[in-house]
């Protein structure tokens, strides 16, 4: 009898010479090499759902602001989470096998190894963003999953966010923590209606212009908006660059990385000085904003800025219930965040500070041993979450007056607009600005709480990416030997320098971020730094 997984493995073969690599967002990289990787991931998401019993896993097919020539692919634990470290390693191994038979057998040893009883149910949920590589990668993927027999919910077109919240719906459904309902309308209803809720009638001021990077989050928000109340209510938004037809447009001069890098708005950016602005990246799960000043000169309100403004709302929230003794709120950074920001959080706002290595994954961990855990990659991925204490605290606190009530109830419609299962552009946009509606603050003012020291994000090509090492959360090197000193030696020559290089976990490069006093030493030191480098 022939094997399906050996079929299904050998229908897709591996192109020679290419080494496969989970990485800080999965397996991601030019879509025409992925079929295979594709194949053997549809049957880890099945081992990894028998490992647990049967539970829905998630395997998202995106590749986020990349171009539009790559593509990628990661997995989703039950709870919304990603993929357990453990677990990337045997992907990883996985991916590398060389042809039907090897990875047959791989598959097979995973199963002995974990105890995992392969009679057991597999069920995975699959989505994927607009490239044009998703359809047919789609199909390797379903390949391996119906080869390892898992029952699979394939949900067409989602942002990246929206698949994770299908996975903790789907697993927590009928349960005490049921999260909510596993259709598009739910997520649209939760996230609609507790907009509505925070705003606790407040109107936003002026009107927001959505950047969709021509990506998935186009469409997903035109279709949020009708569960929106009314813009005459609430808040009045423009979508731009929506245009999912033309895949080749994807992050092409638009999006949030576009506008992160390159400190500036998308060419195509026709608004007026003043003008609330935010970019989506092309899955969705990053946002950044932005404005013109009045004197036209360009502005980013960043992850950074995301979190300090949001960490602040929720510092006043508790406080204003009376919770103040029983909830600490912590913010949680990469290397990334600027210098600024983090004074600001420690000195001004008076919360603690954690920094940890690039990569969600990292944030989120850290925020888990929060009661309340605001994390934000400067370039505008992250969420807030809440421990399972502080929700139980929120959830049962009975008011001592008025003024308490109304900040509970704000605070519990946050919990609800706050998709906790991972970083949601869309829901961190509506969040934001239901603090500013609240806090009654236009753009000019948000920015105005401190000022960012001048920065430059450098990409540089080295031979080999791996030499780099680095300990400290990402800031020091070890290897190369005596690389970081000489680093050193130029980030003493400015002033309120600091810069650090890293490799990349997405790319195949090494990025050598670097800030200082003014834009011109900034400038320096990223360009000193990155002539080390290479
Ligand atoms: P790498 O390529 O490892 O720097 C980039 C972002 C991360 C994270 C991942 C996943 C920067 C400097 N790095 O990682 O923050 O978002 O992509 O998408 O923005
Ligand atoms: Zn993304």
């Amino acid at each position: 009898m022939s094997d399906p997984i050996i079929e299904a493995v050998d229908k897709h073969p591996a192109p020679k010479g290419l080494q496969y690599t989970y990485g800080t967002a999965g397996f991601r990289t030019k879509a025409d090499v992925l079929d295979s990787v594709l194949t053997r991931v549809g049957l880890v998401a099945a081992l990894r759902s028998r490992s647990l019993k049967g539970k829905w896993i998630g395997v998202m097919i995106t590749a986020s602001h990349n171009p539009p020539e790559d593509n990628g692919v990661k997995l989703v634990e039950p709870l919304g989470n990603m993929l357990q470290e453990e677990w990337e390693v045997l992907s990883t191994e996985m991916a590398n096998k060389t042809g039907g038979e090897e990875v047959a057998k791989f598959y097979s040893d995973m199963a002995a190894k974990y105890n995992i009883d392969l009679e057991t149910p597999a069920r995975v949920v699959v989505a994927r963003d607009t490239r044009a590589s998703g359809a047919r990668l789609l199909g390797c993927v379903q390949d391996g999953l119906k080869a390892a027999g898992a029952e699979v919910k394939d949900y067409g077109f989602l942002t990246t966010p929206q698949l994770h919240y299908m996975v903790r719906c789907l697993n927590t459904e009928g349960t005490k923590d049921a999260y909510g309902t596993p259709t598009e309308k739910g997520y649209y209803e939760k996230f609609g209606a507790a907009f509505k809720t925070a705003l606790k009638g407040k109107k936003a001021s002026g009107s927001l212009t959505v950047d969709c990077a021509n990506g998935v989050g186009g469409p997903k928000l035109t279709e949020l908006i009708k569960y929106l109340p009314p813009k005459e209510e609430a808040l009045e938004i423009h979508v731009v660059n929506d245009n999912v037809i033309k895949p080749e447009a994807l992050n092409v001069d638009c999006g949030a990385d576009f506008v992160k890098t390159n400190q500036r708005a998308p060419p195509s950016s026709k608004t007026d000085p003043n003008d609330r602005c935010c970019s989506l990246d092309g899955d969705a799960d990053r946002v950044v904003f932005y404005f013109k000043d009045s004197n036209n000169v360009f502005r980013l309100l960043d992850g950074d800025r995301i979190a300090t403004l949001v960490a602040s709302f929720l510092g006043d929230q508790v406080r204003l219930a009376g919770l103040a003794d029983s909830i600490k709120i912590g913010v949680v950074q990469t290397a990334y965040a600027n210098g600024a920001a983090t004074q600001y959080v420690e000195q001004h706002l008076k919360l603690k500070v954690d920094c940890t290595p690039t990569g969600v994954k990292h944030l989120h961990h850290a925020a888990e041993k929060l009661d309340i855990g605001v994390y934000f990659e400067a370039n505008g991925h992250g969420t807030v979450i809440f421990s399972e204490n502080t929700l139980d605290t929120i959830a049962n606190y009975e008011p001592k007056n008025p003024g308490q009530a109304e900040a509970l109830s704000v605070l519990r419609a946050c919990i609800d607009l706050i998709n906790q299962s991972v970083g949601d552009a869309l829901s961190d946009m509506l969040l934001v600005e239901v603090v500013l509606a609240h806090k009654s603050w236009s753009t000019q003012e948000w920015l105005n709480t401190y000022t960012d020291l001048p920065n430059r994000l450098l990409k540089v090509t080295v031979k080999d990416r791996n030499v780099f090492k680095t300990t400290d959360a990402e800031r020091r090197l070890t290897s190369p030997e005596g690389l970081q000193e000489k680093i050193d030696k130029e980030v003493q020559k400015v002033r309120q320098g600091r810069s650090f290089a890293r490799a990349s976990g997405t790319e195949d490069a090494v990025r050598v971020y670097a800030e200082a006093a003014t834009k011109a030493e900034a400038e320096d030191l990223a360009r000193k730094v990155a002539e080390l480098v290479k």
